[in-house]
């Protein structure tokens, strides 16, 4: 019965052109990360800019909260094919944040750094979306640790991996970085639709 409103879903989904290539649906969150699940204290928590800003600077949880919020519902697809429809997330919209991070003009690339080393690369102009935020809830509640807790990056137009848990510190750069996932021969570009699932010939460095 469960699988039947499942496969429903899904070709109602396919229908309305919103299911990538190989992609299928699921209806529960699954968690995806490489090592442990960190444990971040929201209270000794930072986020910090660095790289191509005018000043280097860091917020903690009550500043970086008093910054503007949005809600965003979204698709989210994972590289290793499975997709979740309509999630709800609201955060702070990234292109507020930049507004506040004294961002440089030479700066073309935003990379994510992560609790244990993780990082992932986005190219700044696809971060000024108006569905990219740096989200801290999840259904109207504080993120779970194992889905990034406090804060996340949340970059609905791409496989899910370039949504970065438990962030530290965004670097504006002109150059390219391969994040985590990348220099393990995932996609830098990581468009669902076009299924850039592995490097291949393209989809190296921007
Ligand atoms: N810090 C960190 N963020 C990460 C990852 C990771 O390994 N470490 N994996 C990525 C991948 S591949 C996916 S699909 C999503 C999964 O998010 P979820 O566990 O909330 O579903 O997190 C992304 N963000
Ligand atoms: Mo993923």
């Amino acid at each position: 019965m469960f699988d039947r409103a499942r496969r429903d879903l899904e070709a109602q989904m396919d229908r309305e052109g919103r299911l990538p290539p190989g992609q299928s649906l699921t209806l529960k969150f699954p968690v995806l990360h490489y090592g442990p699940s960190a444990e971040i204290d929201r209270d000794t928590w930072t986020l910090r800019a660095f790289g191509l800003v005018d000043q280097e600077r860091t917020w903690g949880w009550a500043q970086f909260s008093a910054l503007p919020t949005a809600a965003v519902t979204c698709d989210i697809h994972c590289v290793t094919r499975w997709s979740k429809f309509d999630t709800v997330w609201e955060g702070v919209p990234f292109r507020e944040f930049v507004k506040v991070a004294g961002v440089k003009p030479e700066a073309r690339l935003v990379i994510a750094h992560c609790a244990y080393g993780f990082t992932t690369s986005v190219p700044l102009e696809l971060m000024l979306d108006d569905d990219v935020l740096l989200a801290y809830k999840f259904d109207g509640r504080p993120l779970e640790q194992d889905h990034g807790y406090p804060v996340r990056t949340l970059v609905p137009k791409k496989y899910f991996g370039k949504s970065a848990k438990w962030l530290l510190a965004l670097e504006f750069t002109a150059e390219d970085r391969l994040g985590f996932w990348e220099q393990a021969g995932y996609n830098n570009n990581a468009d669902p639709f076009r299924e850039e699932r592995y490097a291949g010939r393209s989809g190296g460095l921007w």
